[in-house]
């Protein structure tokens, strides 16, 4: 109670945005060397997002480059470690990748908080088939078996094989559709319904969850901040935004990337803190 009066405090005075705009984005002394190696380069979308070396995941194969970092979000006093995996959205050369890594972290759910184009720019490639519809990616074959949803997201049941092991395994991906990049999602309603569905498709499962948008830091930032902090109102923890923000860029760089976002996920928090709005799994 007395973090929420002290976040409601500093969102009007401004000083929750003000320390936020103090805040590393980048943890000191962390390196990126891996991201800048010639043969990495054409895997990352955007020039200035690369991963920390010392986080990152690693692919079991002699390329084992992806821009993607491992987050693990501790909820204290209880045995909750919500592990995701963030990364920038696949482009066409890095589809392969991205379903190897899938399969080697044990994930069976991805989480998309982009489209694939806005404004008229590729933000994503789409890295699945249509429903009904299967393709190859390397290794990896994925048939896409059911998509539904509503103007806020959208649900898809996969299956991803790996061919060479000849084993398969069942996957879900969400999609947000109604959140542009450097922006905040349209509705703040549709968004925690949707962090909510999140937590409830997580439930029981241990392994990380991979969460993208089209750079991996702004959108996922956002996602991965509100579910910490629902998880901690869940368990009468005091929720201090700023310190989830800090325990994200030790983890991986630049997580989220503008003071709206940021605006936005506080009052978010409040919202959930004030009118209970986590629903029961
Ligand atoms: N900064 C990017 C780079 O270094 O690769 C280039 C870039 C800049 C790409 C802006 C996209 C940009 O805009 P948007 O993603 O918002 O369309
Ligand atoms: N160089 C790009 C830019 O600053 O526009 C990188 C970038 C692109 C950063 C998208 C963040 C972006 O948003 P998100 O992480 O939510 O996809």
């Amino acid at each position: 109670r007395e973090s929420m009066i002290q976040l409601a405090e500093g969102l009007i005075t401004g000083t929750v945005l003000a320390q936020f705009d103090q805040l590393y984005r980048k943890k000191p002394g962390m390196t990126m060397s891996c991201a800048r190696l010639p043969q990495n380069i054409s895997k990352n979308r955007y020039r200035d997002i690369s991963p920390y070396d010392a986080t990152r995941v690693i692919l079991k194969s002699n390329e084992d480059y992806i821009n993607a970092n491992y987050i693990n979000m501790e909820i204290p006093s209880s045995t909750i470690i919500n592990q995701y995996i963030a990364c920038q959205g696949p482009l066409p050369n890095t589809c392969p990748d991205f379903w190897q890594m899938t399969w080697e972290q044990g994930s069976s759910m991805v989480v998309m908080l982009t489209t694939q184009v806005e404004r008229g720019r590729v933000k994503c490639h789409q890295y699945w088939p249509e429903p009904s519809g299967s393709s190859s990616y390397g290794n990896f074959q994925i048939t896409c078996h059911s998509e539904e949803g509503n103007p806020a997201y959208v649900f898809r049941e996969m299956t991803l094989t790996n061919l060479e092991k000849e084993e398969s395994r069942q996957l879900t991906q969400i999609q947000y559709i109604a959140w542009p990049d450097h922006g905040v999602p349209d509705d703040s309603s549709d968004f925690l319904d949707f962090v909510c569905l999140v937590r409830k498709k997580r439930a029981g499962r241990e392994e990380p969850v991979v969460v993208h948008c089209s750079a991996g830091i702004g959108r996922t930032g956002v996602l991965i901040t509100m579910e910490t902090a629902m998880c901690l109102i869940e368990c009468n923890q005091p929720v201090y935004p700023l310190d989830i923000v800090r325990t994200m860029r030790d983890q991986r760089a630049m997580m989220i990337q503008t003071p709206s976002q940021y605006r936005f996920v506080c009052e978010a928090i409040l919202k959930v803190y004030e009118e209970g709005f986590i629903k029961p799994l």
